[in-house]
């Protein structure tokens, strides 16, 4: 597995082909349907239902007996009239489902040795579907997704009262679904109303963040792959646009690039909207007009991701829209690379989540001071770093994790304390450097100099894999495949 997804992009089809029939040890069917990481040519990955079946079994180990979770799905959007915004799942319900249809809700039941899975869906309606599209129905939901017993959506406010009736815990997230909020605050009016109560004790409410976030902090195999697939795309993607960047005018002629070079292998939809900044833009932390033109004398910023099967990767790149670094661009380029790799160089279990970023400051400083823009004064780096003399020109964190949200939303300390990293985690690094016209007395030949470099890192045993690796980052790189010489 490893073997293969490390084979370079540009290898052809055929030797990922000889690959994998090398490879009929492997057991697991998302590995041996489908492992071209950049193939157009095959089926979508399957589902593999055996994974959100174990993330489900140790959900239920980590809540008391009499226990109810209640996780709804994401609803369609109307973006104008009679149209809809593309259907993104919520990513919590997906984690513990992976149902990617609107309108649904899962509840889990813990009652002793018995575990029960819920789905309401939306019933299957031949005349629905003709006109908008396959549903799984109430049998799919149990032959296709697992599910114990399914029922139609339209049902859910009646039945689960019945479900909640006699348990001791509700795991609920209050503020992440509006109109479930005031549901959920209407069942405990129901059940534990003193005239009307059902229960012989009050139903409590916990938040089921803190178990699901906890889980998804540590990937699984198949979502490594995922993650992996989707970076692999990207980074892919990225090399692309580079390549097609010196006669593009325009920021959104390589937006284009981007989101067809993905589209094109299976990733159809953004982990978020893609960046592509050129000039001053290079210096705007999320710019998305990506309508300016682009100057050849301009640096060029993209931070954009695909997103496969629900999983994000997170890529930046920045470049010469010349194919040739000016003498300030290249020295702001190599102080980021610098922090940057040093930043990498931290990841392994063990590390907090803070070590990275300590190791991108002094890099950052130094190289200020080294190059003039930073008047050091007779300080210290580390007296600079605790000035943060260096916030005019970085002013973001270095890290996030990544998976099923491009910003996925575990915490980065616990009990105060940063995190230790351990294998599976999956997070970015991406230090940078903005310098425009806002920054007082300095010299004009930095303006709109905009510099961010960003990989998608995995956590492994014994230290990291970097995903999105096969987008060039080096400088002669990177002026080699914008130049095309
Ligand atoms: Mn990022």
């Amino acid at each position: 597995m490893k073997k293969i997804l490390s084979v370079s992009l540009t290898a052809s089809l055929i030797s990922l082909s000889c690959a994998n029939e090398n490879n009929k040890e492997q057991t697991n069917s998302f590995r041996s349907l489908n492992l071209h990481p950049v193939s157009a040519t095959l089926a979508p990955e399957v589902l593999e239902m055996k994974y959100f079946a174990d993330r489900r079994a140790r959900l239920f180990e980590q809540i008391p007996d009499n226990s109810v979770v209640v996780l709804p799905s994401h609803s369609e959007i109307i973006s104008s009239y009679d149209q809809n915004y593309s259907f993104r799942q919520d990513s919590n319900f997906y984690y513990m489902t992976g149902f990617n249809e609107p309108d649904s809700v899962a509840v889990l039941v813990k009652n002793g040795q018995e575990h029960k899975f819920i789905l309401f869906v939306r019933p299957n309606d031949p005349l629905r579907e003709q006109w908008n599209g396959y549903r799984a129905g109430l049998e799919g939901a149990k032959t296709q997704y697992l599910a114990d017993e399914s029922y139609e959506f339209s049902d859910f406010d009646t039945k689960i009262l019945e479900i909640l009736n006699n348990q001791d815990m509700l795991y609920f997230d209050l503020g992440s679904h509006k109109e479930y909020d005031t549901k959920a605050i209407s069942w405990l009016e129901v059940i534990n109303n003193p005239r009307t109560r059902i229960n012989s004790k009050p139903l409590q409410i916990a938040s089921i963040g803190n178990i699901t976030l906890e889980m998804r902090l540590i990937k699984d195999d198949y979502e490594q792959y995922l993650i992996e697939k989707a970076s692999k795309i990207s980074a892919a993607a990225h090399t692309k646009v580079m390549q097609a960047a010196l006669t593009a005018n325009h920021e959104y002629e390589l937006e284009a690039e981007f989101r067809y070079e993905t589209a094109k292998f299976g990733a159809t939809k953004q982990s978020y909207e893609p960046i592509v900044g050129a000039g001053r833009n290079t210096t705007v932390l999320h710019y998305i007009e990506n309508d300016a033109d682009i100057q050849r004398t301009d640096l060029v910023l993209i931070d954009a991701g695909a997103e496969y099967m629900n999983y994000a990767t997170d890529i930046t790149r920045t470049f010469p829209a010349s194919g040739k670094f000016s003498e300030e661009q290249k020295q702001i380029y190599n102080i980021v690379l610098k922090a940057q790799l040093a930043g990498i160089e931290q990841i392994k279990p063990g590390h907090t989540y803070d070590q990275m970023n300590k190791a991108i400051l002094p890099v950052l400083v130094e190289g200020l001071v080294e190059v003039g823009l930073l008047d050091a004064n007779g300080k210290s780096v580390e007296q600079l770093i605790e000035e943060n003399a260096y916030r005019p020109f970085y002013m973001h964190s270095c890290c996030h994790w990544v998976g099923l949200d491009v910003h996925d939303p575990s915490s980065q300390k616990v009990n105060g304390k940063f995190r230790e990293l351990k294998p599976g985690m999956v997070l970015t690094v991406e230090p940078g450097l903005y310098i425009n016209d806002t920054i007082k007395d300095i010299d004009s030949k930095w303006i709109n100099i905009g510099v961010r470099i960003e990989d998608t890192v995995l956590v492994t045993e014994d230290g990291y894999k970097i995903l999105t690796k096969d987008v060039p980052k080096q400088l002669s790189e990177v002026e080699q495949v914008v130049s095309g010489q």
